[in-house]
């Protein structure tokens, strides 16, 4: 007989608790509110819309992914290259099921993706797989992305606009951060209740939150 394959899900990550997932899509759509209303963010809606005059109504144009989590490791089931060796990791194994606490420290929207930004600590990016940062981002965006700090792909997805798939949030947010990181200050749009609203063109706008928001979590895997 066949020794069975030990299963691989979907993915691994950390999963908000039910009731910080409710407080966040609802303080997330706030902000969505927020952003629609801004004239600085009017004068770039053709960016969404394609269209100069047209509105947008972003709590719609936003579709959620649900259950809301920080992914770690993308498995496809065991498809993806290193997801065996990820699920083997004795840190994997002994934080199985644990619970975290999760630092929100920004919200990215672009014209594809909406998500917040997660500054995870040294002991969480104990879990962020080498090389997870790059992994699928194109060769000429390679030296800005190296360049940034480990982990800096981490975050929630929040939704995204109709037919972009999830993976895209990562890419936006990492472009979001490469563009910060050439032309700091210049992007600088407005100073919110929030927190600081810059502008980085083509659409993609980011918040960075006054106060970090902590996320009660359970880091487990995903299996459709
Ligand atoms: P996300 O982490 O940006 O939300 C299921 O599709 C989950 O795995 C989603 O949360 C998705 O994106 C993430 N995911 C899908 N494909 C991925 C990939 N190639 N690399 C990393 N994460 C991926």
């Amino acid at each position: 007989e066949l020794p069975k394959e030990a299963e691989l899900p979907f993915f691994y990550g950390w999963f908000l608790l039910s009731e910080v997932e409710e407080r966040i899509k609802c303080s997330t759509m706030d902000f969505l509110k927020i952003l629609d209303t801004l004239e600085a963010f009017k004068k770039h809606l053709n960016e969404f819309t394609g269209e100069a005059e047209k509105e947008v109504d972003l709590e719609q144009y936003f579709q959620t992914k649900e259950p809301l989590h920080c992914t770690t490791k993308f498995c496809d089931y065991g498809k993806v290259e290193g997801s065996k060796e990820y699920a083997e990791l004795q840190v994997v194994k002994d934080s199985y099921g644990n619970s975290a606490e999760l630092s929100v420290v920004g919200l990215m929207v672009t014209p594809r993706t909406f998500g917040a930004r997660v500054e995870l600590t040294s002991e969480q990016l104990q879990l962020w797989p080498a090389g997870a940062d790059k992994e699928g981002v194109p060769e000429t965006s390679l030296a800005g992305v190296e360049a940034l700090p480990v982990g800096s792909r981490a975050h929630v997805t929040l939704g995204c606009a109709a037919g972009v798939e999830a993976v895209q949030t990562g890419l936006d947010l990492l472009e979001i951060l490469v563009l910060q990181q050439e032309h700091h200050e210049a992007s600088a749009v407005e100073e919110l209740e929030l927190g600081t609203l810059s502008y980085l063109g083509q659409g993609r706008w980011y918040l960075s939150l006054r106060e970090a928001v902590t996320c009660d979590t359970t880091f487990s895997s995903f299996s459709e």
